[in-house]
């Protein structure tokens, strides 16, 4: 299966809601102000954003005006060509995340959005590619997040770095960074907790991390990468916006988007913030993570072949 087939059923749920929507509503009827605002609040409902909506509505009128396009297959085309350039910005590849030597990776996101799931599909690639790879289990809140890692160490033969419940996460993570430099590890990936319930601790114990990495290396954390969950659709972007205030981010990665309608959402936030997407979860599998690749993204969204 060659990855647009991959990503396709993937996506299936969100580019079907969203396609179907669209052809059925130009199938029909002459294109007037009507259609145009069913097609706006379609695109609203498949959580693109306000904004996107109304810009996409506005281009699809000037292709119209512009262009005199009847047939609705070229013009949902034409809105995937424009989507696509808009994205291309936000393309960043896993690759670059291994590119600093002995890269210290901190993922950060709240409960049950994917993270360590993540962190064990990060780890796997980057083996794949014959880089060497330690985790660091920094979410040191429940037991079954340190088993949980630890499994994921055991299953893709990467490294890990632990500690008991209850215990410092700061000092896991230092201790973690200690150990990518001392033995020039490629790759560390830090888990942590989330629990955005408790904002303060939460600021608290990221700012320390951060903190110490910084004693060990100032360019630590390389990257610090924070996991959304696609389901959650709008609410993905209020958690941006926290978890932006806790710590600076570099980058995004969208989970669960093989389970949900709400793919859109990805657009939302690539508009509303700028911050590149560096993959994207398809299933609970060690290889499904994918690349964010705008075009592919884009095409399958709208079900254009
Ligand atoms: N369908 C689907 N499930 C996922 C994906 N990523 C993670 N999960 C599941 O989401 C649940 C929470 O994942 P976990 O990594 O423990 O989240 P964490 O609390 O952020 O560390 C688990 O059941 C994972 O198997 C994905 O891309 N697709
Ligand atoms: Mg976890």
């Amino acid at each position: 299966m060659d990855l647009f087939d991959k990503f396709k059923i993937g996506l299936n749920k969100s580019s079907s809601a969203l396609s179907e929507g669209i052809n059925n509503i130009f199938q029909k009827r002459k294109i007037d102000k009507n259609i145009l605002e069913e097609f706006e609040d379609l695109l609203i409902s498949s959580d693109v954003g306000v904004e996107t909506a109304k810009n996409l509505r506005n281009d699809f009128e000037k292709f119209r005006i512009d262009k005199k396009l009847d047939d609705h297959k070229e013009i949902i085309r034409l809105l995937a060509d424009k989507l696509s350039l808009d994205l291309l910005k936000y393309e960043k590849n896993l690759d670059d995340l291994g590119n600093n030597k002995s890269a210290v990776i901190v993922v950060s996101g709240v409960n049950g959005v994917g993270k360590t799931t993540t962190i064990g599909k990060i780890g796997k690639f980057f083996k794949d590619n014959n880089k060497s790879v330690v985790f660091g289990a920094a979410d040191t809140f429940r037991a079954a997040a340190i088993d949980q890692l630890d499994l994921w160490a055991r299953k893709i033969k990467a490294d890990i770095v632990k500690s008991e419940t209850g215990s410092d996460p700061a000092s896991v993570a230092y201790k973690t960074a200690e150990f990518t430099k001392k033995n020039q590890i490629d790759v560390a990936l830090i888990d942590t907790a989330g629990r955005l319930q408790n904002k303060k601790n939460l600021m608290e114990e990221y700012k320390k991390i951060i903190s110490v990495l910084k004693k060990i290396d100032e360019n630590y954390p390389n990257e610090t990468i924070l996991v959304l969950d696609a389901t959650t659709g709008q609410n993905a972007i209020n958690q941006v916006e926290e978890f932006s205030k806790i710590h600076n981010l570099s980058g995004l990665i969208i989970t669960k988007l093989d389970s949900t309608a709400k793919g859109g959402v990805v657009l939302a936030i690539c508009k509303k913030y700028n911050l590149p997407i560096v993959a994207i979860g398809m299933g609970e599998k060690e290889d499904d993570l994918q690349p964010f690749k705008a075009d592919l993204f884009a095409k399958t969204l709208l079900s254009v072949n």
